[in-house]
């Protein structure tokens, strides 16, 4: 998962910016997860909007934009800011702690138990053996899109490799790539093979077999963790880019492997978007079911969720739940 949204170019690009610059902050600083939840949603909603807006009237007849939301419009639409922003952006705890989060493997908690111990910048996190080095090195490039063309390179690249190391592995190039993205933050990649499911032993070797040849081919010169499902990597060398500039850029590769039976939720999960998920599993919920990353489950009289479902495809999830299928592109929120 990459660590920040990137601003989407929309015709209302300056809203959608400042929405998503707010809910960074409340969740960052302030922890807020319904306040990012909503300003989320309503940047979602903007950045589909057809036309220009032209007040928090007119944008507050969207669903997912409410007074507050349509008072700041009004007052950038007036002003070209917004005071809170301006106010967030000058104050040091804020701007640090917002910092902080954007580097690999620092979440908000840590971010501001840096802060409070008197790290307030990347000069700072040199001295912190426990945050990983590459997440260090590479900080500048892994805030870099990755655009379309390279993403559909690396997608080929490693479906190839998987296919000749064993052609059983199933995977999939999830996240805003899968959802039709011109570009993404990072690569997001689920793996999965006939041998792994939740019922068999754990398999790490199927996910460390792929890694080390993905290393070995030059293709990844770094490995943030090796856990058994979650696992992290990168590097875009041996894919052929329009500018000489981007050729040497590290990316960040996501890798997780996936037992068999819990792929399809898996890779609609990871296919996002976040707030599309939120809209699903609500609509699961209201439906009678328990949605999340690994399995889908019925909930019973008794409002315990019951065994796993079988899943064989992402249209099985939409079905029990009785939801149109939507297709990745479809999937902004
Ligand atoms: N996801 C989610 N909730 C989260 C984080 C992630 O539902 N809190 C899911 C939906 C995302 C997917 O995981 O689409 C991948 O996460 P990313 O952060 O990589 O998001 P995207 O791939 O959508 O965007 P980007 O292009 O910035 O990588
Ligand atoms: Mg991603």
């Amino acid at each position: 998962m990459s660590k920040r949204k990137a601003p989407q170019e929309t015709l209302n690009e300056g809203i959608t910016d400042f929405l998503i610059e707010l809910a960074n902050y409340e969740k960052n600083v302030n922890r807020a997860i319904h306040k990012y939840n909503a300003y989320r949603k309503a940047a979602a909603v903007i950045g589909k909007y057809p036309q220009k807006i032209k007040s928090g009237t007119e944008a507050k007849k969207l669903d997912g934009v409410g007074a507050k939301i349509a008072e700041k419009i009004d007052e950038f639409l007036t002003t070209g800011k917004l005071r809170k922003l301006e106010k967030i952006r000058n104050d040091d705890t804020s701007s640090s702690i917002n910092f902080l989060t954007r580097v690999t493997g620092i979440g908000p908690a840590a971010a501001r138990k840096f802060f409070e111990e008197g790290v307030k910048t990347l000069e700072g996190l040199h001295i912190l053996t426990f945050v990983h080095p590459a997440g260090r090195r590479y900080f500048e490039e892994f805030e870099k899109r990755i655009p379309r063309t390279e993403m559909q390179q690396m997608e080929t690249l490693i479906l190839r490799e998987l296919k000749e190391l064993d052609p059983e592995y199933i995977g999939t190039i999830c996240g805003s790539y899968r959802r039709g993205a011109e570009s993404s933050g990072d690569i997001d990649i689920l793996l999965t093979h006939p041998l792994f499911t939740s019922q068999s032993e754990k398999q790490p070797k199927l996910l460390h077999s792929v890694v080390e040849c993905l290393e070995s081919s030059g293709f990844v010169t770094d490995t943030l963790s090796k856990g058994d499902t979650k696992f992290m990597v990168r590097k875009c060398r041996g894919v052929v880019v329009k500018d000489e500039k981007e050729a040497h850029l590290h990316r960040r590769i996501d890798i997780r492997l996936i037992p068999k039976d819990q792929y399809y939720c898996g890779v609609l999960y990871f296919t996002g978007s976040d707030i599309f998920n939120k809209n699903m599993r609500t609509h699961a919920l209201e439906k009678g079911f328990t949605l999340n990353e690994y399995t889908i489950r019925p909930i019973g009289v008794t409002g315990m969720p019951g065994e796993p479902l079988l899943v064989d495809s992402e249209k099985d999830i939409f079905e029990y739940i009785q939801w149109k299928y939507r297709e990745p592109k479809d999937r902004s929120e």
